[in-house]
């Protein structure tokens, strides 16, 4: 029987347990996505790396698994998070092995089918000497001059999570430069996972997924004489879900990113569905002139349209709350709107009819903000956290693009603020669309609603 939760078009490895993106590049005219993987069951255990290739970032078909943990070896208990690099035409994969968190190098000379792993492994062998850590994992590696560079997610003892950076002439031999940033632990944890560094227009950015906080924060600033410097900080996402992302270039010099969707619902209901986590859609980065950093879901994503079910403009009196007649689980939404007089309006997605179930995606005029209130999300219990996010508007508009996908919600909403969430509706009506607006109106200069398809290849290979 098909599982009404389970997103179609967000990349899912075919069962069981996903975390973190890895090692995401282009390789020839394909992206590939590996990812942090537990083939066997839907909870996290003995870390393996899945894969999946893309012609065109939307559809995808997997491929067998890269890496698995080898018995006696530095990766024996697990095969953690890392990325790919281009070595002067071999792919190479750099990731951390456990316990304790050491870094391994793999390479493919089969057009990246099958992997070896390095002799030398672990090409870092541990902590920089006399150096007392919180962690020492993720390591993120690109090209700086004639060397390689690298940092790993880690952080100081009463002190913060850090960032430390290395450089190697070959990818083997890596010596320990320095911390390349250093946080304070009251304000962005004790240990910093999973980080990103590159640069964005004028400046550079680092990406980093700190412990405890759970949430992923980018920092846009200077790098220079080995040290980043922090000017602005933000959440890549206000949603609450989305961990560990990680960012590759293309071809097209776009920074792409991915991140991975924590689920939302207790252990036993993830191990009943037999699948757990989602891969966010990929999104392009960019620099805005004050030094924050905006994502947009790319351009590619038009390709899953398959059906238009609405298409008009019209205005929403107050109290007014009209069904659509567009409804579904699997949709791409795109408002363009201007309140006139409401207090508060939005949507309600994945809603019953009488409303007991329902999402609400929620504009606060006053306040400028946008709210994901999930107080009805689901008649089973699970988290109904609501989360808000400043929002102006431009030019007195409001423009949302939502993706509904299964029990996924993603929002981006005038190109500053992105929140995406998780939703479990029980009852199989709930998946109607609808409008509404407090003490006043809102007129909606377009309102289009799709249908979309799901993301596996077709045989014939896309
Ligand atoms: N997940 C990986 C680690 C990383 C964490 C293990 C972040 O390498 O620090 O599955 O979600």
């Amino acid at each position: 029987m098909s599982d009404p939760l389970r997103p179609r078009y967000h990349f899912m490895p075919p069962a069981n347990w996903m975390n973190d993106p890895n090692g995401l590049i282009q390789w020839k005219d394909e992206y590939h996505l590996f990812y942090q993987h537990n083939p066997y069951a839907p909870h996290w255990d003995t870390m393996h790396w899945g894969h999946a290739v893309s012609r065109d970032l939307v559809h995808w078909r997997h491929l067998p698994i890269p890496l698995t943990p080898t018995p006696g070896g530095p990766d024996a208990e697990g095969c953690f998070t890392g990325c790919a690099v281009n070595d002067a035409g071999v792919p190479t994969l750099i990731y951390t092995g456990v316990h304790p968190e050491v870094q391994c190098l793999a390479r493919s000379r089969d057009g990246l089918l099958t992997w070896q792993k390095d002799a030398r492994n672990p090409v870092i062998a541990g902590p920089p000497q006399g150096q007392e850590v919180t962690g020492f994992r993720d390591p993120y590696v690109w090209r700086e001059g004639d060397q390689w560079a690298l940092v790993l997610g880690s952080g100081f003892p009463r002190v913060g999570g850090a960032a430390l950076l290395y450089r190697s002439p070959n990818l083997i031999d890596w010596h320990y430069v320095g911390p390349l940033c250093v946080g304070d632990i009251e304000e962005t944890g004790h240990n910093w996972e999973c980080p990103n560094f590159f640069g964005l227009g004028d400046r550079h950015v680092l990406i980093i997924s700190p412990q405890p906080l759970r949430q992923a924060l980018y920092l846009t600033g200077d790098y220079n004489q080995d040290r980043f410097t922090p000017r602005s900080q933000g959440l890549l996402d206000a949603g609450g879900y989305l961990y560990a992302p990680q960012v590759m270039i293309d071809g097209n010099g776009r920074r792409l990113m991915w991140g991975w969707l924590q689920e939302g619902r207790d252990d036993e209901a993830q191990g009943e569905a037999g699948w757990s986590g989602v891969m966010s859609l990929p999104r392009e980065l960019s620099l805005r002139a004050d030094g924050t950093v905006a994502s947009r879901p790319v351009p590619e994503l038009q390709r899953l349209r398959q059906a238009t079910l609405y298409d008009e403009a019209r205005k929403v009196r107050s109290g007014a709350q009209p069904l659509l007649e567009a409804r579904g689980r699997f949709l791409e939404i795109e408002m363009v709107c201007r309140p006139q007089g409401a207090a508060r309006f939005g949507l309600g997605l994945l809603r019953s009819f009488d409303g007991h179930e329902a999402t609400r995606i929620i504009y606060h005029v006053a306040r400028e903000q946008l709210i994901v209130d999930r107080e009805r999300s689901s008649l089973d219990n699970g988290d109904r956290e609501r989360h808000q996010a400043a929002c102006p508007l431009v030019d007195g508009r409001l423009q949302l693009q939502i993706y509904v996908d299964g029990s996924v919600i993603e929002v981006f909403a005038n190109d500053t603020t992105c929140m995406t969430t998780r939703s479990y509706p029980t009852l199989p009506e709930s998946q109607q669309v609808t409008l509404f607006a407090e003490r006043g109106g809102v007129s909606l200069d377009s309102l289009r609603i799709w249908r979309l398809g799901d993301c596996d290849a077709s045989p014939a290979g896309l």
